[in-house]
C-alpha cells in the first residue's frame, strides 16, 4: 500500500527555530493571558493581514460565539447552510435563532439576492461565510445590512490573507473571525482571531475572551476563557516568516490541479476571481454524476483505497444535522443550490508539502476513474 495523501497536512517550520522562541518563555516563566508574544503576534498579524485591531483566540470556534456577544447580536440571524458546522453552532451557543439561506452556484457563498426574503423584526445580523477563501459578495451585503440595520460578522476562517483590490477581505463587514486551526493555511496548531475596526471594539472582545474582567477587580460581562496562550502566539510569529512561502507552493498544486482538470466533462473545476489574491486553502471541484460517470462518493471511495483521502466539505449541509434540521429555513426547498453542491463537492488534497508527483498521481486517478 502506498503512503496516505491526506486532505491537508500542516505547514511546520524548522524545529530549531521554535526551540529559541520557547527557550524565552521557560525564561519569562509567562504562559499566557497576553504575555510578550501574545502581544507581539498581534501587532505583526496587523501589518501582515492589514487590519486596524485583531484580538487572538484559543480557536475559531470560540471566537465566533464570543464576536456575536461582543456586538450583542440576539433573536435571528442570517447564515448560510454551506459551512463547517462551527459556523451555526456559535449560533446556538449564544440562544439565536439561525435562519438559512441558500447559496449562490459560483462559488458557493450565501446568495446575496436570497437574504432579503429571511429578514424578519428579530432579524440582527448576518454571518456569511467566504467559503474556500473565495470572498463573498461583500459590497451587496453590507448595503442590505445598511438598508435593514443589521450587523454582519463574517466568518473569514478560510480567508487567511485574502484580499479584495490589495485590501484585506477582513476589512469588510463589522467583525471577521479567522481560525488557526492545525488545517488552515496559517496555523497555530489551535487558534483564532477577531478582527475590528476600532479600539473600543477591540477592549470589549478582549475583555470577553478574559472572563469578562476589565481590570484585576471589575468584570463587565459573563465573559469565556478563549485566549491564545504564549507558545500558540510564539509558534504563529514562525509561521508568519514562512507564511508566503507555503502560500506560493499552494498555488502551484493549485494550477497544476486546474490546469489539468479543466475541460474533463462532468468535473468542475473552480477559477480564482479578478482583483482577488487567494491563498488556495482548498481545491474543491464538483462531480456531475451524470457527466463524468461516476458520482461524488464513488469517488471518494476509489481514491480511498488507493489511501488518497480526500473530503467532502460541505456535506452533509450544517441543516441536515439533527439539532438544525427542524428549523423551517433548514427545507432541501429552500436550499436547492446547496443541497445539490453538497452531492457533488470533492476536496482534493493541497498542501505545500505536496509533491507535483502526487498530486499527478491523483490527477491521473481522476482520469481513470471517468466513466
Ligand atoms: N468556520 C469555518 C468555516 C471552518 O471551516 C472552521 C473550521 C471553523 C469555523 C472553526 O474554527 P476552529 O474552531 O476549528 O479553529 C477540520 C478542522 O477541525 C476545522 O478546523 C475546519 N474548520 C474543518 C473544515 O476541518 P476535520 O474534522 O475535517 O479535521 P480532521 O482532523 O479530519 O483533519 C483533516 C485532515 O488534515 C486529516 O485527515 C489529516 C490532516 N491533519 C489534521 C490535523 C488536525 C494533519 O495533518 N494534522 C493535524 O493536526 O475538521
Amino acid at each position: 500500500m502506498e503512503k496516505p495523501i491526506f486532505v491537508t497536512q500542516p505547514f511546520l517550520p524548522p524545529l530549531e527555530e521554535f526551540v529559541e522562541y520557547l527557550q524565552k518563555i521557560w525564561q519569562s516563566k509567562i504562559l499566557t493571558n497576553n504575555g510578550q508574544f501574545h502581544q507581539q503576534f498581534e501587532k505583526e498579524l496587523c501589518e501582515y493581514l492589514g487590519v486596524k485591531y485583531i484580538s487572538l483566540f484559543s480557536n475559531g470556534t470560540l471566537a465566533l460565539i464570543t464576536a456575536l456577544q461582543a456586538l450583542r447580536i440576539s433573536g435571528e440571524v442570517i447564515t448560510t447552510p454551506y459551512s463547517f458546522v462551527a459556523t451555526t453552532h456559535s449560533l446556538w451557543w449564544n440562544g439565536i435563532k439561525p435562519v438559512f439561506v441558500d447559496i449562490e452556484p459560483d462559488y458557493y457563498n450565501i446568495n446575496p439576492d436570497k437574504i432579503e426574503a429571511a429578514i424578519t423584526p428579530q432579524t440582527t445580523a448576518i454571518l456569511p461565510v467566504h467559503v474556500y477563501g473565495n470572498p463573498c459578495q461583500v459590497d451587496k451585503i453590507q448595503k442590505i445590512a445598511d438598508t435593514y440595520g443589521l450587523k454582519v460578522i463574517y466568518d473569514a476562517a478560510h480567508t487567511f490573507g485574502v484580499k479584495i483590490n490589495d485590501n484585506s477581505v477582513s476589512n469588510f463587514g463589522d467583525l471577521s473571525v479567522l481560525s488557526f486551526h492545525a488545517t488552515k493555511v496559517f496555523t497555530t496548531f489551535e487558534g483564532g482571531a477577531i478582527i475590528c475596526h476600532d479600539e473600543k471594539t477591540k477592549k470589549r472582545i478582549d475583555f470577553l475572551k478574559n472572563f469578562g474582567f476589565a481590570n484585576e477587580i471589575t468584570v463587565v460581562a459573563p465573559g469565556i476563557n478563549a485566549k491564545m496562550n504564549e507558545i500558540q502566539a510564539a509558534f504563529g510569529l514562525l509561521q508568519l516568516k514562512y507564511v508566503d512561502e507555503a502560500i506560493a507552493k499552494r498555488e502551484i498544486i493549485s494550477n497544476l490541479y486546474r490546469k489539468k482538470l479543466t475541460g474533463i466533462k462532468g468535473l468542475k473545476v473552480m477559477h480564482d476571481i479578478q482583483n482577488v489574491k487567494h491563498t488556495y486553502p482548498y481545491f474543491p471541484i464538483l462531480i456531475d454524476p451524470i457527466d463524468f460517470g461516476a458520482n461524488r462518493d464513488e469517488i471518494y471511495n476509489r481514491l480511498k483505497e488507493k489511501n488518497i483521502f480526500t473530503r467532502r466539505y460541505f456535506f452533509p449541509l450544517i441543516s441536515d444535522f439533527p439539532t438544525y434540521k427542524g428549523l423551517p429555513s433548514a427545507s432541501t426547498d429552500n436550499l436547492p443550490i446547496a443541497t445539490k453542491i453538497a452531492k457533488e463537492i470533492l476536496c482534493l488534497p493541497i498542501y505545500p508539502n505536496l509533491s507535483i508527483e502526487d498530486a499527478d498521481k491523483i490527477i491521473t486517478y481522476l482520469y481513470e476513474l471517468k466513466g
